[in-house]
């Protein structure tokens, strides 16, 4: 714990010390770390991207976001775990200096910052941006229903006020519009699309939008597979896992299957701890167990896209 900055990564963090240690982060580690910003959110943050590798021309990278839906605290816990990890065990571990000598991964801390804080100051179970629209009185957009796949067709609401409202259009919302375009931009190093929610342990690829399976359904099946059992070994945590619209439910205009159909061949969505004891509000106690176990199957992923 961090007495100057109040930080911690056994806490949840607020929106201001998250921001803080973005910096703090990238300042003490200069040969591993950097700090851009892909955009700004409605409300005008900037939406800060860490990232982690040792630097070298023309590597693969692996995309990881973070805080897509407000509530979801465990999420944003995640990718701070996730950056002190890499740095940490650089050079230490064998697995992560292969990892981050051979590839940089993109961390999005928190994709949904203005909903994030809105859920510390004043409604912790918002879920959606905070955007507004001329004429509407309810606020905010669903973001995982917000990308240009199948959009609004299956699993998504046309009403402003529904929590799973898929926005007046596909990249309606200014965080998606940052993300699709930096992802479009960096296609050809972006090999990994890895999105982070919570809750119900579900490792999910592709489709959500439709009941169509993905080319490589049997290569994804295989991965998730290895990835929940590696999860696994530590605590003994349930994953289940497979497509989307078959494993959760449908739900079109999802970040994972837009990424897949840009090209991104391994796409996923992690819906960490729990299964619905605490659900959005898992405790604090749970951070360190549920970030350990999800680096492993994280870094099953990545050291696999490594190899091919
Ligand atoms: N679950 C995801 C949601 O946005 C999902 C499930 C994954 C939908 C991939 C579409 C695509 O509803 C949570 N908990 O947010
Ligand atoms: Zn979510």
């Amino acid at each position: 714990h961090s007495r100057a900055t109040g930080h911690s990564y056994t806490k949840y963090n607020n929106w201001e010390t998250i921001e803080a240690w973005t910096k703090q982060i990238a300042a003490e580690n200069p040969d591993l770390v950097s700090r851009s910003s892909i955009g700004t959110t409605f409300e005008g943050r900037s939406m800060y991207l860490l990232k982690v590798g040792k630097a070298k021309s023309n590597k693969p990278a692996v995309f990881i976001d973070c805080g897509f839906h407000a509530r979801e605290w465990i999420s944003p816990a995640f990718c701070q775990w996730f950056v002190k990890e890499a740095v940490r065990t650089y050079g230490q571990e064998t697995q992560m200096t292969e990892l981050l000598d051979k590839l940089d991964f993109y961390i999005l801390p928190v994709f949904n910052i203005d909903g994030y804080i809105y859920t510390w100051t004043s409604s912790r179970m918002w879920r959606k941006t905070r955007s507004t629209q001329t004429g509407v009185s309810c606020r905010g957009v669903d973001p995982n229903r917000n990308f240009n796949a199948g959009w609004c067709e299956n699993g998504a609401s046309k009403q402003p006020c529904s929590d799973t409202y898929c926005g007046p259009t596909a990249e309606s919302e200014k965080e998606t519009k940052a993300l699709t375009d930096f992802i479009r931009k960096n296609l050809s190093s972006i090999k990994a699309y890895l999105t982070i929610h919570s809750y119900s342990q579900m490792l999910l690829y592709p489709y959500s939008y439709s009941y169509k399976l993905p080319k490589n359904n049997a290569e994804l099946n295989a991965l998730a597979k290895a990835a929940v059992n590696e999860l696994a070994s530590l605590h003994g945590t349930k994953y289940t896992y497979g497509p989307g619209a078959t494993t959760i439910y449908l739900a079109a205009g999802g970040s994972d299957d837009w990424a897949y159909d840009q090209g991104i061949k391994y796409s996923f969505t992690f819906e960490l701890r729990d299964t619905g004891r605490y659900g959005f509000l898992l405790p604090e106690s749970q951070i360190r167990a549920t970030c350990e176990e999800t680096l492993l199957a994280v870094k099953h992923i990545a050291s696999y896209v490594v190899q091919h």
